[in-house]
């Protein structure tokens, strides 16, 4: 299998995928396509081998995929073992509707709280940003309360893998969850999702 990815330090679309796939343990190699190129970028994309223009893509032999989400629920058919969505079907609908949250939604936070892994500074918050803040904690307790963690639906599933990128936004600009509805335990989860071992080692290669 092949992954073709952006820029590790922005691609925030593209590490969702890749961290279901280091989940299953299977080989794969990884095509990294530099983002902010202007005018290139959709035309290097496109040459690498996305019909769509945008990262991520997967190729797995005559197969040719696009979308971060479609690749994961992909991943999570064809590597029934590594369970990628939760085996019970409350906790397993929670958890797509919570990836589906992300992958459809926030948009005020994507763009103005956009993905730099090598940032660390406050930025002033607009109130829409702020509003959607407010419902990732609320969204983020409600599961944790439910399931009991330390992810989302109980064990590590592909709603965590949506979620990571998040958190990353949350550190880079000193967002304090305190002030958003957290009593302690969605910080407690970001930190945990920065500190698995998958994301260190993209991070590790990002700002290498
Ligand atoms: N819905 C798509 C969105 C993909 C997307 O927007 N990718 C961005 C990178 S993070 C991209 O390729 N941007 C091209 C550019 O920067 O010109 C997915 O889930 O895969």
């Amino acid at each position: 299998m092949e992954l073709i990815i952006g820029d590790k330090v922005w691609s925030s679309w593209s590490l969702r995928p890749w961290l279901a796939l280091k989940r299953t343990g299977a080989p794969f190699t990884e095509t990294l396509v530099r983002l902010r190129e202007h005018d290139l970028t959709t035309a290097n994309i496109r040459a690498a081998g996305s019909p769509t223009g945008l990262v991520p893509v997967l190729r797995d032999g005559d197969l040719t995929l696009w979308d971060s989400l479609a690749i994961s629920e992909y991943l999570a058919d064809r590597f029934p073992e590594a369970t990628l969505w939760p085996a019970d079907p409350a906790a397993r609908a929670l958890a797509r509707a919570a990836a589906a949250e992300m992958h459809a939604g926030f948009p005020n936070l994507r763009r103005q709280l956009y993905m730099d892994l090598a940032r660390r500074a406050p930025l002033e918050l607009e109130p829409a940003t702020q509003d959607e803040i407010r419902r990732v904690v609320t969204l983020w307790l409600a599961l944790l309360d439910r399931f009991g963690g330390p992810f989302l639906a109980g064990g590590w599933s592909i709603a965590d893998a949506f979620y990571t990128p998040v958190a990353t936004r949350f550190r880079s600009y000193l967002v304090d969850l305190s002030a958003f509805g957290d009593d302690g335990r969605a910080a407690a989860y970001a930190a945990r999702l920065l500190s698995e071992p998958d994301f260190l080692d993209w991070e590790r290669a990002a700002l290498a």
